[in-house]
Protein backbone atom coordinates (compact mmCIF):
# COMPACT_ATOMS: atom_id res chain seq x y z
CA UNK A 1 0.00 0.00 0.00
CA UNK A 2 1.56 3.44 -1.13
CA UNK A 3 1.49 5.68 1.82
CA UNK A 4 0.13 9.44 0.87
CA UNK A 5 2.21 11.84 1.96
CA UNK A 6 -0.05 15.04 2.98
CA UNK A 7 0.77 18.76 2.18
CA UNK A 8 -0.95 20.96 4.07
CA UNK A 9 -0.58 24.20 3.45
CA UNK A 10 -2.39 27.14 5.83
CA UNK A 11 -1.57 29.80 3.81
CA UNK A 12 -1.63 33.80 5.65
CA UNK A 13 -3.96 36.16 4.07
CA UNK A 14 -2.40 39.55 4.69
CA UNK A 15 -2.72 40.02 8.43
CA UNK A 16 -5.61 38.17 8.71
CA UNK A 17 -6.11 34.33 10.09
CA UNK A 18 -5.44 31.67 7.45
CA UNK A 19 -7.88 32.22 4.26
CA UNK A 20 -7.85 29.16 2.51
CA UNK A 21 -6.83 25.59 3.25
CA UNK A 22 -4.91 23.25 0.37
CA UNK A 23 -3.99 20.00 0.56
CA UNK A 24 -2.15 18.45 -2.62
CA UNK A 25 -1.35 15.18 -2.58
CA UNK A 26 0.14 12.79 -5.03
CA UNK A 27 -0.43 8.42 -5.05
CA UNK A 28 2.80 7.54 -5.57
CA UNK A 29 4.19 10.66 -3.54
CA UNK A 30 6.54 12.90 -4.61
CA UNK A 31 9.41 13.12 -5.65
CA UNK A 32 8.92 9.46 -6.25
CA UNK A 33 12.91 7.46 -6.01
CA UNK A 34 15.32 7.33 -8.95
CA UNK A 35 15.54 3.36 -9.50
CA UNK A 36 19.20 3.38 -11.36
CA UNK A 37 22.24 2.84 -9.50
CA UNK A 38 25.04 4.95 -9.68
CA UNK A 39 23.07 7.69 -11.35
CA UNK A 40 25.55 10.00 -11.06
CA UNK A 41 27.96 7.71 -12.52
CA UNK A 42 30.18 9.08 -8.78
CA UNK A 43 31.07 5.31 -7.48
CA UNK A 44 33.01 2.41 -8.09
CA UNK A 45 36.75 0.91 -8.06
CA UNK A 46 39.13 1.17 -10.75
CA UNK A 47 38.37 2.18 -13.66
CA UNK A 48 34.66 0.88 -13.63
CA UNK A 49 31.48 2.66 -12.72
CA UNK A 50 29.23 0.34 -10.10
CA UNK A 51 26.25 -0.56 -11.09
CA UNK A 52 26.70 -0.34 -15.46
CA UNK A 53 28.38 -2.60 -17.74
CA UNK A 54 29.73 -2.01 -21.84
CA UNK A 55 28.15 -4.77 -23.75
CA UNK A 56 29.37 -4.67 -27.84
CA UNK A 57 29.70 -8.06 -30.63
CA UNK A 58 32.94 -6.55 -31.28
CA UNK A 59 35.04 -4.59 -28.55
CA UNK A 60 37.97 -3.76 -30.51
CA UNK A 61 35.63 -1.66 -32.35
CA UNK A 62 35.29 0.08 -29.18
CA UNK A 63 36.96 2.53 -26.28
CA UNK A 64 35.18 3.24 -23.12
CA UNK A 65 36.05 5.07 -20.06
CA UNK A 66 34.92 6.31 -16.81
CA UNK A 67 35.95 10.06 -17.04
CA UNK A 68 35.90 13.18 -15.07
CA UNK A 69 34.17 15.81 -17.99
CA UNK A 70 31.06 14.80 -16.74
CA UNK A 71 27.42 17.16 -16.33
CA UNK A 72 27.74 16.59 -12.39
CA UNK A 73 31.46 15.03 -11.79
CA UNK A 74 32.29 11.94 -13.47
CA UNK A 75 30.22 10.22 -16.46
CA UNK A 76 30.13 7.54 -18.89
CA UNK A 77 32.02 7.41 -22.02
CA UNK A 78 32.57 5.67 -25.41
CA UNK A 79 34.42 6.30 -28.77
CA UNK A 80 33.58 3.94 -31.75
CA UNK A 81 36.54 3.84 -34.13
CA UNK A 82 33.62 2.26 -37.13
CA UNK A 83 30.39 1.83 -37.91
CA UNK A 84 30.37 -1.46 -37.79
CA UNK A 85 28.86 -2.39 -35.03
CA UNK A 86 26.76 -0.81 -31.52
CA UNK A 87 27.60 -0.98 -28.43
CA UNK A 88 26.34 0.45 -25.26
CA UNK A 89 26.67 1.14 -21.55
CA UNK A 90 24.04 -0.08 -19.59
CA UNK A 91 22.14 -1.30 -16.50
CA UNK A 92 18.99 -3.27 -15.30
CA UNK A 93 16.57 -1.52 -13.77
CA UNK A 94 13.38 -3.28 -11.53
CA UNK A 95 10.52 -2.18 -12.15
CA UNK A 96 6.68 -3.45 -11.23
CA UNK A 97 4.17 -4.53 -14.51
CA UNK A 98 0.91 -2.44 -15.04
CA UNK A 99 2.82 1.43 -14.28
CA UNK A 100 4.14 3.86 -16.55
CA UNK A 101 8.17 4.30 -15.95
CA UNK A 102 10.04 7.55 -17.41
CA UNK A 103 14.08 6.77 -18.14
CA UNK A 104 15.62 10.22 -18.75
CA UNK A 105 19.41 11.22 -19.05
CA UNK A 106 21.73 13.73 -20.37
CA UNK A 107 24.37 12.65 -22.99
CA UNK A 108 26.53 14.47 -25.32
CA UNK A 109 27.82 14.03 -28.71
CA UNK A 110 30.44 14.31 -30.29
CA UNK A 111 29.87 12.83 -33.46
CA UNK A 112 28.47 10.07 -34.92
CA UNK A 113 24.36 8.49 -34.06
CA UNK A 114 24.05 7.50 -30.20
CA UNK A 115 20.87 5.15 -29.16
CA UNK A 116 18.86 5.49 -25.89
CA UNK A 117 16.75 2.86 -25.22
CA UNK A 118 15.01 1.02 -22.37
CA UNK A 119 13.99 -2.64 -23.82
CA UNK A 120 13.24 -6.35 -22.31
CA UNK A 121 11.41 -9.28 -23.32
CA UNK A 122 9.49 -11.78 -20.92
CA UNK A 123 7.77 -14.75 -21.81
CA UNK A 124 4.13 -15.10 -21.34
CA UNK A 125 2.22 -18.24 -20.27
CA UNK A 126 0.56 -19.13 -23.94
CA UNK A 127 4.22 -19.64 -25.21
CA UNK A 128 4.10 -15.38 -27.15
CA UNK A 129 6.36 -12.48 -26.17
CA UNK A 130 5.24 -9.08 -24.55
CA UNK A 131 7.92 -6.58 -25.18
CA UNK A 132 8.96 -2.87 -24.81
CA UNK A 133 11.96 -1.33 -26.91
CA UNK A 134 11.14 2.67 -26.69
CA UNK A 135 14.33 4.22 -28.40
CA UNK A 136 15.94 8.16 -28.45
CA UNK A 137 18.05 8.73 -31.37
CA UNK A 138 20.32 11.56 -31.95
CA UNK A 139 22.55 12.17 -34.55
CA UNK A 140 25.52 15.00 -36.31
CA UNK A 141 27.53 15.10 -39.23
CA UNK A 142 30.41 16.23 -37.20
CA UNK A 143 33.57 13.96 -37.81
CA UNK A 144 31.81 12.35 -40.55
CA UNK A 145 34.34 11.13 -43.42
CA UNK A 146 32.29 13.12 -46.28
CA UNK A 147 32.70 16.50 -44.07
CA UNK A 148 36.16 18.06 -44.62
CA UNK A 149 35.20 18.02 -48.51
CA UNK A 150 31.53 18.58 -49.15
CA UNK A 151 30.05 20.31 -46.39
CA UNK A 152 31.54 23.35 -44.42
CA UNK A 153 31.98 23.42 -40.29
CA UNK A 154 28.93 26.09 -40.73
CA UNK A 155 26.37 23.46 -41.82
CA UNK A 156 27.01 20.43 -39.72
CA UNK A 157 24.24 21.26 -37.40
CA UNK A 158 23.19 18.65 -34.82
CA UNK A 159 24.39 18.91 -31.02
CA UNK A 160 26.69 21.45 -29.79
CA UNK A 161 29.72 18.69 -28.77
CA UNK A 162 30.47 20.96 -25.66
CA UNK A 163 26.85 20.32 -24.23
CA UNK A 164 24.67 18.42 -22.31
CA UNK A 165 21.56 17.64 -23.58
CA UNK A 166 18.50 15.75 -22.30
CA UNK A 167 16.63 12.56 -23.54
CA UNK A 168 13.33 11.46 -22.17
CA UNK A 169 11.35 7.53 -22.59
CA UNK A 170 8.56 6.74 -21.25
CA UNK A 171 7.35 2.28 -21.58
CA UNK A 172 4.10 0.90 -20.18
CA UNK A 173 5.45 -1.88 -18.42
CA UNK A 174 3.65 -5.31 -18.92
CA UNK A 175 2.80 -8.35 -17.22
CA UNK A 176 4.88 -9.87 -15.87
CA UNK A 177 7.96 -8.01 -16.57
CA UNK A 178 10.21 -7.16 -13.54
CA UNK A 179 13.04 -5.37 -15.02
CA UNK A 180 13.87 -3.29 -17.93
CA UNK A 181 17.28 -2.88 -19.49
CA UNK A 182 18.62 0.56 -19.91
CA UNK A 183 21.10 1.16 -22.68
CA UNK A 184 22.95 3.88 -23.70
CA UNK A 185 25.48 4.55 -26.59
CA UNK A 186 26.70 4.54 -30.45
CA UNK A 187 24.33 3.37 -33.01
CA UNK A 188 26.61 1.95 -36.23
CA UNK A 189 28.50 5.35 -36.68
CA UNK A 190 32.11 6.68 -35.85
CA UNK A 191 31.84 8.64 -33.33
CA UNK A 192 32.34 9.61 -29.22
CA UNK A 193 29.64 10.28 -26.61
CA UNK A 194 29.35 10.37 -22.82
CA UNK A 195 26.43 10.01 -20.70
CA UNK A 196 25.41 11.03 -16.96
CA UNK A 197 22.69 11.71 -14.64
CA UNK A 198 20.41 8.88 -15.15
CA UNK A 199 17.17 8.41 -13.67
CA UNK A 200 14.04 5.68 -13.91
CA UNK A 201 10.94 5.46 -12.11
CA UNK A 202 7.00 5.52 -11.99
CA UNK A 203 6.23 8.01 -14.54
CA UNK A 204 2.88 9.29 -13.12
CA UNK A 205 0.77 9.89 -10.34
CA UNK A 206 -2.57 10.56 -9.23
CA UNK A 207 -2.92 14.18 -7.58
CA UNK A 208 -5.78 14.84 -4.88
CA UNK A 209 -6.17 18.23 -4.62
CA UNK A 210 -8.64 19.65 -1.41
CA UNK A 211 -9.39 23.76 -1.30
CA UNK A 212 -10.87 24.52 2.02
CA UNK A 213 -12.32 28.50 2.26
CA UNK A 214 -11.71 29.97 6.08
CA UNK A 215 -15.24 31.38 7.55
CA UNK A 216 -16.50 34.11 5.85
CA UNK A 217 -14.57 33.75 2.80
CA UNK A 218 -15.40 31.84 -0.74
CA UNK A 219 -13.63 30.48 -3.66
CA UNK A 220 -14.28 31.53 -7.05
CA UNK A 221 -12.00 29.55 -9.21
CA UNK A 222 -9.26 27.31 -8.80
CA UNK A 223 -6.49 26.54 -11.46
CA UNK A 224 -4.02 24.11 -11.94
CA UNK A 225 -0.92 24.44 -14.29
CA UNK A 226 2.60 22.54 -14.15
CA UNK A 227 5.41 25.01 -13.83
CA UNK A 228 7.12 25.74 -17.04
CA UNK A 229 3.75 25.85 -19.22
CA UNK A 230 1.27 28.09 -19.48
CA UNK A 231 -2.10 25.62 -20.47
CA UNK A 232 -4.11 24.48 -17.55
CA UNK A 233 -4.52 20.97 -16.62
CA UNK A 234 -7.11 21.70 -14.40
CA UNK A 235 -9.75 24.89 -14.60
CA UNK A 236 -12.70 24.76 -12.14
CA UNK A 237 -14.09 27.86 -14.05
CA UNK A 238 -16.10 30.13 -12.44
CA UNK A 239 -17.37 28.26 -9.19
CA UNK A 240 -21.45 28.54 -7.62
CA UNK A 241 -21.73 31.71 -6.15
CA UNK A 242 -20.78 30.81 -1.86
CA UNK A 243 -18.55 27.83 -2.59
CA UNK A 244 -16.61 27.38 0.59
CA UNK A 245 -14.74 24.09 -0.61
CA UNK A 246 -13.55 22.17 -4.08
CA UNK A 247 -12.22 18.99 -4.45
CA UNK A 248 -10.23 17.13 -7.62
CA UNK A 249 -8.40 14.22 -8.88
CA UNK A 250 -5.91 14.78 -11.54
CA UNK A 251 -4.90 11.29 -12.79
CA UNK A 252 -2.02 10.22 -15.43
CA UNK A 253 0.30 13.68 -14.39
CA UNK A 254 4.15 13.42 -15.10
CA UNK A 255 6.18 12.60 -11.71
CA UNK A 256 8.90 15.12 -13.04
CA UNK A 257 6.28 17.78 -13.30
CA UNK A 258 5.99 20.78 -10.34
CA UNK A 259 2.07 21.52 -10.33
CA UNK A 260 0.98 24.90 -9.23
CA UNK A 261 -2.64 25.33 -7.95
CA UNK A 262 -4.17 28.68 -8.17
CA UNK A 263 -7.11 29.61 -6.08
CA UNK A 264 -8.90 32.70 -6.41
CA UNK A 265 -11.43 33.62 -3.20
CA UNK A 266 -14.43 35.83 -3.38
CA UNK A 267 -12.66 38.84 -2.59
CA UNK A 268 -10.32 38.36 -6.42
CA UNK A 269 -7.09 37.59 -4.09
CA UNK A 270 -5.33 34.68 -5.19
CA UNK A 271 -3.56 32.71 -3.71
CA UNK A 272 -0.81 29.89 -4.69
CA UNK A 273 0.87 26.55 -3.88
CA UNK A 274 2.89 23.85 -5.35
CA UNK A 275 3.32 20.03 -5.36
CA UNK A 276 6.08 19.03 -4.70
CA UNK A 277 6.98 22.04 -2.21
CA UNK A 278 10.27 23.17 -4.38
CA UNK A 279 11.65 26.77 -5.14
CA UNK A 280 12.10 27.92 -8.95
CA UNK A 281 15.72 28.10 -9.94
CA UNK A 282 16.94 31.38 -10.44
CA1 LIG B 1 28.25 12.56 -12.89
Amino acid sequence: MVELAALILPLLASSHAWSVEIQFTGNPPLPVANLVRNPGIESGLGATPEGWSFATATPDNFETGWRDDGRSGKCLWLKAKTGAMSGYWGQVVPVAPGKSYLFKGYYRLGGGKILCYAHSSVALPDGRKAGIDERFYRGTMRGHWLVPVFLSPDSLGGPDPQQWYPFRLVARIPDPMQAVALSLGMYFTAGDSAFDDLWAGEAETELALTVKAAEGETLRRVVVTQVGSAKPVLDSQPLAAGSGAYEAKLEHQPTDAVHEVAVTLGNGEIVKARYPDVQEAK
